[in-house]
């Protein structure tokens, strides 16, 4: 039987991470062959999820070429398969609205608008009775909270606060979770702040447009603290990829509001327009929570 390698992309997030693996488990038990495959470094997310369970990472895939197939989660782009052949893509499950079907000329498509990838693995376990490891539910779990911004986002809809609830109860899992979860991720402690950007940074190669994205507890302090190495990141950012229009987008999930830090004029002039927002010293601010898959939109459609 043929074995179906499940990735998502590299330097997941816990989204893609958790359902690369919880998706690999139910191939698995329902009569498949598959592997997880993991490309990069995962977020302070999912480092602090494995450490504090306990749990083993997926064993290290040595030739990811010799596989024959296959499936995508969590993402539907082309960046995203880091060199695998996407001829070679029999499944698709994303949650994004630009999904272009003709990259993956053989694979399957289940795309569907909720509020994390994660209640998509999540429901098919629930639906068709398959029994899912503690790993792979708390996993899951947790990505639905930070997909959602705790189920506060605008992308969340029922299914996803239906099937957070259904994990919670299965894994009977502390209320507090999700809390210690922002927390370890909002520590941008020294060097960690670099790290962390460079680690959530979306390059759209189309556009030419750089989106660097932070979601912690502390925004307005750590802009307060450190704006002016935020910018040196953003900066070395640009020359690296010799891009157009890059800007930050800081999420402050206690008081949810959005912090935006851009340096270029042009950059300024566009977000200011679609977001109805002003820059003061580089900086704005906005109310109410906005994810950058919700701003990319409103960019491309601008710069049309
Ligand atoms: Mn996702």
């Amino acid at each position: 039987m043929k074995e179906i390698l499940v990735t998502c992309y590299q330097n997941p997030d816990l989204d893609g991470f958790s359902c690369a693996i919880a998706y690999a488990e139910f191939l698995n038990k329902i009569g498949n062959k598959a592997k997880t495959f993991i490309q990069g470094n995962p977020t302070l997310e999912i480092k602090f999820l494995m450490s504090y369970f306990n749990f083993n990472f997926p064993v290290e895939v040595k030739n990811s070429n010799d596989y024959e197939s296959i499936a995508l989660t969590d993402s539907s782009d082309l960046n995203a398969l880091g060199g695998l052949d996407p001829k070679k893509v029999v499944e698709v499950i994303d949650h994004r609205k630009y999904c272009v079907k003709e990259l993956f000329p053989n694979a399957k498509f289940q795309v569907e608008l909720v509020g994390a990838a994660a209640t998509l693995v999540a429901e098919k376990f629930k639906e068709n009775n398959i029994e899912l490891s503690h790993q792979s539910g708390i996993l899951l779990y947790g990505a639905v909270y930070s997909n959602t911004l705790n189920l506060k986002s605008n992308t969340t809809t029922d299914r996803d606060r239906i099937i957070a609830k259904w994990l919670k109860n299965k894994f009977n899992i502390e209320k507090d979770l999700i809390q210690k979860m922002f927390l370890a991720k909002s520590n941008l402690k020294g060097e960690l702040l670099g790290k962390g950007i460079r680690n959530d940074f979306a390059y759209f190669k189309e556009t030419n447009i750089g989106v660097a994205q932070l979601e912690i507890f502390n925004a307005q302090e750590l802009i307060g603290d450190r704006k002016e190495e935020i910018i040196s990141c953003l900066n070395i950012l640009r020359k690296e990829f010799k891009i157009d229009l890059i800007f930050i987008s800081i999420i402050d999930l206690k008081i949810d509001q959005n912090f935006f830090i851009a340096t270029g004029k042009k950059e300024k002039e566009i977000l200011e327009k679609i977001l109805k927002i002003k820059f003061k010293n580089n900086v704005a601010i906005r109310k109410g929570l906005i994810m950058r898959k919700e701003i990319i939109p409103l960019l491309v459609k601008e710069l049309e």
